[in-house]
């Protein structure tokens, strides 16, 4: 469990991390409520033994005296929690609960004796649990608790996380250190990490996580691993979170000994018939299979001639019999297919809406490319009628900058999730969604995500699972305060707006793509046109030569997959906003944009300005040194010092390739790239973390 410290002023003590959003640091004397004792009947039950024990701790810490935990109020400065069941004091109130679906929590203040007590119920004592860390997150930030009933309900019934795991314990696009998951020791074992784990993310409302890589290993299916997935789900079940899995569609081959892995053979049919019963012997309440099939070498139906919903549907009918449901992802795209790669996502799952099985959502990525630092919406959004769609995201930052660079995702997400899928139209992403899925950024790191600015991206995706139209600068406000405190909240969380638009500036401007080198994706690799795969290459997704840059995507169809209203404005380059300019269009370099800027001096201003993004980022960051603890603020200088040196990398390493083409000179006023590019062609690093198929 985390180590609580009590100790008055305890916030500028050095501080590693671990605690993430929990640290219930001593409220100062104004914003301490009086509660002497919590009332909670039935303290065993799951769910209420998690909340009030997670209340306790955090009251204690917070008011700095000791509260009890009791069955009847005796004292009448109390918080009374449970359901209306099992709370007999909460059944007087006679609370109406029947709106709210049952992960909501509704909070109710009333006065007794002119004694103020805080009730905290729901329809499902995991309502209780979210209520619990909803009260304490409130004073930990130190909001108001509000005067009158207040409720919250998730508007996603799946809130994911998505481990990209392997069995060796390594972390494909990992920059966290090792997974968490020791499966070498389990299921003897369970790293009581696993318990900080669960409580973190019940804190935010996530209520599943997907233990494995969805370039999937069979062996996880294989009974032994059943029993250690069976110990980490018994661990996580107090906090409301279910276990996922990703299974590989060639698993009856490869566990199960037959010849064919193909969806309509009836032997294999049976056999994931037999493998998911086995699993739900173990874990009655598995939630499911996420995945990936005819897509970057992982096999699928189309090995067997066979569509993506024949798959998934075999696969589906298995989970069909136990409840479970199945997360079949639309990233697919191969080279043999002559069309652009932007657009293969679609044209094979749109006719396939209607023809998947009731339990099956497609698990689509925030952009039709793939995770990229700035992608329109994909056209998918919207485009399914029939079928639930769950939204993919990377907390990752395997295209930001990995661990060391800062970059805040909660205002990319919101900009995919607020986009109306019609122009003008009422319905947004959002409204289209069944729940989103996040890539873990979790690792074995002390500070879990590699970085403590990381951290509040695992907090977004949590937050705008549960309700998306928060908006992103809430959310980091309210990490902000229970990271760093309430006092330098405002600074911290202007530089975490700005900071995904500098990367997006020093990365690839205006629209620009998957610019990255090869393998780690570590720096830049504009130049790269020799993998052994066409749409893998940086040049064909940034089309420049001698004339002109970006990808015509009106051209190549792409764009008609888009709504009308959209498809006017993206269409044309005088109406396209900058930022996506070069995803839908290729200009000749002496476009001239609003500014009056060429296409040319705009990049080259790009570039820059993300470089200085992160230069005054720094400087932000300096001067809030004494008043955030002196080793949490010395780490992320150093790590904004890095992100400067590679910002400027990128900026360096980009100008003088784009030049190369397009033989123009640099713009006056901006410095001369540091290097050669040939120097910047020669960087070489084979070990970059996060690189991993294996395991
Ligand atoms: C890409 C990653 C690769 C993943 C793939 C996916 O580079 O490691 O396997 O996404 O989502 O962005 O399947």
């Amino acid at each position: 469990m985390l180590m609580l410290t009590v100790a008055a002023s305890s916030s500028l003590l050095a501080e590693d991390g671990y605690e993430l959003w929990m640290r219930y640091r001593l409220l100062p004397k104004s914003k301490r409520v009086a509660i002497s004792q919590i009332v909670c009947p039935n303290p065993t039950d799951r769910h209420l033994k998690e909340a009030h024990s997670e209340l306790k701790t955090g009251l204690e810490s917070m008011l700095g005296y000791s509260v009890k935990v009791g069955d009847k109020l005796t004292k009448q400065d109390g918080l009374v929690i449970g359901t209306a069941l099992s709370n007999e004091f909460i059944a007087g109130l006679n609370v109406d609960l029947r709106p709210f679906n049952d992960e909501a929590f509704v909070y109710l203040p009333t006065t007794i004796n002119g004694k103020r007590v805080h009730v905290i119920t729901g329809q499902d004592q995991l309502g209780v649990l979210y209520g619990a860390f909803w009260f304490l997150r409130q004073l930990q930030s130190g909001k108001p608790l509000p005067n009158k009933r207040y409720y919250s309900a998730p508007r996603y019934k799946l809130r994911l996380l998505n481990h990209w795991d392997n069995l060796n314990r390594s972390v494909e696009r990992g920059y966290a250190g090792q997974s968490i998951w020791d499966w070498h020791k389990l299921p003897d074992y369970v790293d009581p990490r696993i318990i900080d784990y669960a409580r973190a993310n019940a804190s935010i409302g996530i209520n599943g996580t997907v233990l494995t890589n969805v370039n999937a290993n069979a062996m996880v299916l294989r009974a032994d691993y059943i029993q250690k997935t069976k110990a980490v789900a018994d661990t996580l079940r107090p906090y409301g979170i279910k276990v996922y899995l990703t299974a590989r569609f060639s698993a009856p081959i490869e566990l199960g000994g037959l010849k064919t892995a193909d969806p309509l053979d009836p032997q294999v049919q049976q056999w994931w018939k037999d493998k998911v019963a086995e699993i739900y012997r173990e874990i009655h309440d598995f939630g499911g299979f996420v995945v990936k099939a005819n897509s970057e070498g992982q096999p699928g139906p189309q090995n067997y001639g066979r569509s993506h919903a024949e798959g998934a549907n075999m696969i589906a009918d298995a989970l069909a019999l136990e409840g479970g449901i199945l997360m079949w992802r639309a990233f697919v795209y191969d080279d043999k297919t002559p069309v652009d790669r932007a657009a293969q996502a679609y044209n094979e799952f749109k006719p396939l809406d209607g023809k998947f099985r009731s339990n099956v959502i497609v698990q689509v990525k925030n952009g039709p490319i793939d995770f990229q630092p700035r992608e329109p919406f994909s056209p998918l959004f919207g485009a399914l009628d029939k079928t639930p769609a769950l939204m993919e995201v990377q907390v990752t930052k395997e295209y930001l900058g990995f661990a060391t660079h800062l970059a805040y995702l909660g205002t990319m997400w919101q900009e995919a999730l607020a986009s109306p899928t019609r122009l003008r139209g009422k319905e947004k992403v959002l409204d289209t969604l069944t729940g989103i899925a996040g890539v873990s950024n979790i690792g074995s790191d002390r500070n879990w995500c590699g970085s403590h600015f990381d951290q509040a991206n695992w907090y977004a995706l949590g937050r705008l699972a549960w309700e998306p139209t928060l908006g992103a600068t809430k959310v980091a406000d309210e990490w902000a305060r229970l990271t760093f405190g309430t006092a330098v909240a405002k600074p911290v969380v202007s530089m975490m707006i700005r900071s995904r638009e500098a990367v997006v500036d020093y990365t690839g401007p205006l629209g620009l793509t998957h610019l990255m080198a090869t393998g780690h994706h570590y720096g830049p690799g504009p130049w790269v046109d020799n993998l052994g795969r066409a749409d893998w290459n940086p040049v064909y997704f940034h089309r420049g030569d001698r004339d002109g840059i970006g990808f015509d995507r009106v051209g190549a169809g792409t764009l008609k997959q888009y709504a009308p209203g959209w498809r006017e404005i993206w269409g044309k380059p005088e109406t396209a906003p900058e930022n996506l300019l070069l995803w839908f269009h290729h200009v000749p370099w002496s476009y001239r944009l609003l500014s009056g800027k060429t296409v040319w001096e705009e990049m080259v201003a790009r570039y820059t300005h993300g470089v200085s993004e992160v230069a005054t980022m720094r400087a932000e960051w300096a001067k809030l040194k004494g008043k955030i603890d002196a080793s949490r603020h010395l780490q992320i200088s150093e790590f904004l010092k890095i992100q400067e040196k590679e910002a400027k990398w990128w900026r360096d390493a980009s100008i003088p390739y784009w030049q190369s083409l397009n033989g123009l000179p640099l713009p006056k006023g901006f410095d001369v790239p540091e290097h050669s590019l040939d120097y910047y062609k020669s960087i070489f690093h084979p070990y970059a973390p996060g690189n991993t198929h294996t395991g």
